[in-house]
């Protein structure tokens, strides 16, 4: 196995063997370091892509069904293309900045996507590193950013699902809140494998912020996520890193630190990729 830096953040890593033990430690060891880890040249079926998966820990299935794979409900699909009247998986995940799971009290430590169906333009996914974003947070948002909580919550991205069709629009939010009530939690985190400060907002999830003595504090949560870059819709905040890739790549990157975007395709071209999620707990896996 052979691990190489790529422009931008994170590594690439050649020879990658999913059954040897040694190479898993080593992705696991760099991915919290390098935050992005690609893996090229994967053959990979969906139970094989699943066994990968809980190489590194304990696996986590989406909590809505209409994500699931039919034969393994532990892949995720995301997925524009439908053969005849059977849609798989759910098109259009993802447009928006966020931490997989932000919205739950407990995010997962590793995302690994698997693209199955590459377009042949506008393909990769936007990231930006919160712990850099904390790192060079200016002196006069800093106290503010640390004594602030942040709710967060599925609601503006929750999906509509066939079965929602013809029910009351406010029926659907109620069961939204009821299912997946928002999460309130301290706006910088410290990241449980590395310990760094995590500015843990996101453009997608996060509904409000909330200084130290209870006041919702909108202006705020603004100027902190622009700092970030999330609120740049030319996609040329320095902070931005455009992450490419091609079939037999597998993504791996740390979602604790790592909001993320998918491409915006003008052009409807097909596109299908696999996701595995991964609770990496120091108790369970080491
Ligand atoms: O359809 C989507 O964009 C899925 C999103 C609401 N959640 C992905 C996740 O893992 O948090
Ligand atoms: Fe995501």
């Amino acid at each position: 196995m052979h691990i190489s830096p790529q422009d931008g953040i994170g590594v690439v890593v050649e020879g990658f063997d999913a059954a040897s033990e040694e190479d898993v430690q080593r992705v696991r060891e760099t991915v919290y370091r390098e935050k992005i880890v690609v893996l090229k040249g994967q053959e990979l079926d969906p139970h094989a892509f699943l066994t990968l998966g809980r190489r590194f820990g304990r696996v986590q299935e989406y909590y809505e069904p209409i994500y699931h794979h039919p034969e393994v409900k532990e892949v995720f699909v995301s997925s524009n293309v439908s053969e005849g009247e059977r849609q798989i998986g759910v098109p259009k995940t993802g447009k928006f900045w966020h931490s997989d799971y932000q919205f739950m009290p407990a995010p997962f430590d590793l995302t690994f996507i698997y693209p199955q169906v590459v377009p042949s333009a506008n393909r990769g996914t936007y990231f930006i590193d919160l712990c850099q974003a904390h790192r060079t947070l200016p002196e006069s948002l800093k106290e503010a950013a640390h004594t602030a909580t942040a709710t967060h919550s599925v609601r503006r991205f929750f999906k509509i699902r066939p079965s929602d069709v013809y029910r009351p629009l406010s029926e659907i939010i109620d069961e939204v809140d009821a299912k997946t009530p928002p999460v309130t939690v301290p706006a910088v985190l410290p990241h449980r494998h590395t310990g760094q400060d995590i500015l843990y907002l996101s453009e997608g999830f996060t509904l409000s912020l909330t200084d130290a003595d209870g006041r919702e504090r909108p202006g705020l949560l603004r100027d902190l996520l622009e700092h970030t870059g999330q609120l740049d819709e030319s996609f040329t905040h320095p902070a931005i890193h455009l992450q490419g890739y091609e079939l037999g790549d597998i993504l791996v990157w740390d979602n604790r630190s790592m909001v993320h975007r998918a491409l915006h395709t003008s052009t409807p071209e097909p596109a299908v990729s696999f996701r595995v999620t991964v609770h990496d707990d120091p108790e369970t896996t080491r």
